[in-house]
């Protein structure tokens, strides 16, 4: 009997919670990925003709998949409110306002690899309230540091969709398999390995880069012999660096002093299953997950892999 996504999802306190909203995320991600493959022949690839909170031109699937995992957590009943990164205020659900939960998203990170057929993927997390049930979410709800994070995961649509996850007992992988239409598991208990793997960076900024990084790049790349690998899409690049090892940075440079990737949707959750995985998850001097979150577009410069190589670069 394959193990599925329930198996999982029900360890730990919040299991009751976690099952559906981790079965909420996987039918997200089954209609995402049937989306993305019909997208050519429905006219959904392409700009949308807005830009989103970050200035960024939002493609039509965007806007789309945003649709869709906001639709699929109302579904579940549990999840009061929704924080995407294609959306500039929070989303409250309001049939269930009262729930306990929080998920903050993006639901297709890595959207400019869409017109060239490149691997995509979606990244998510889940937080308790701070507010009280009878009062309204509200944003404040959503600025917890990573320890705070319940569960987070998530989906890359390659040439397998997979949806990678954790409540904070391990990261485990599970595959989408078409036959029985379910995500079975398919990488337990996913470790980073300690030595090997490759570095994954956008290396044409070297030059731009802050914080001494140039230096002790070099050394990294002295002293460990990693290869390199770099697709531009965060999903890809750390599912790689999770089952190879190495290193994933997107480092301040002076065009970007707080680096690219936004703290909530994109370090926190990725962080998380980093220190699950037992690798390491460092911004400017500490953890990922000891930032405090000031606003819910927050962007940090992120360092995360094996230890080794990334103590050498922070
Ligand atoms: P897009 O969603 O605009 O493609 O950005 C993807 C992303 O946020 C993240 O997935 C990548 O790791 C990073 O940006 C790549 O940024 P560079 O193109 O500057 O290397």
């Amino acid at each position: 009997m394959p193990v599925t996504l329930n198996s999982i999802a029900q360890q730990g306190e919040n299991g009751k919670a976690m099952m559906p909203i981790m079965q909420g995320v996987g039918r997200a991600a089954t209609e995402i990925a049937y989306l993305l493959r019909g997208a050519v022949f429905r006219g959904a690839l392409g700009a949308a003709g807005g830009e989103n909170v970050q200035g960024e031109q939002q493609q039509k699937l965007d806007v789309l998949s945003d649709e869709i995992f906001l639709s699929e957590m109302r579904s579940t009943g549990f999840v009061c409110a929704v924080g995407s990164e294609e959306q500039e205020d929070l989303q409250v659900i309001e049939e269930y306002a009262d729930a306990d939960f929080l998920v903050l998203v993006d639901p297709l990170d890595g959207s400019s690899n869409l017109d060239v057929d490149g691997p995509v993927g979606t990244i998510f997390s889940v937080v308790r309230r701070k507010t009280l049930k009878d009062q309204r979410p509200t944003e404040a709800d959503t600025l917890q540091a990573g320890r705070n994070v319940i569960a987070a995961g998530y989906v890359l649509y390659g040439p397998a969709t997979m949806l990678v996850c954790s409540v904070g007992q391990g990261v485990h992988g599970f595959t989408y398999n078409p036959n029985s239409a379910r995500f079975e598991l398919s990488h337990p208990d996913m470790r980073i390995p300690e030595k090997g793997g490759y570095y994954s960076v956008n290396e044409a900024n070297a030059d731009k880069w802050l914080d001494q990084l140039a230096e002790k790049f070099a050394h990294m790349k002295r002293e460990t012999g990693l290869g390199m690998r770099y697709v531009g899409s965060m999903v890809a690049d750390m599912h790689r660096t999770l089952l190879k090892g190495g290193v994933f940075l997107y480092p301040a440079d002076w065009k970007n002093p707080n680096g690219k990737l936004r703290l909530l949707y994109e370090a926190i959750p990725m962080g998380f299953l980093v220190e699950q995985a037992g690798g390491k998850a460092m911004s400017r001097g500490c953890s990922v997950l000891d930032i405090e979150p000031e606003g819910l577009h927050q962007r940090v410069p992120v360092y995360l892999g094996s230890s080794s190589a990334v103590d050498m670069l922070v």
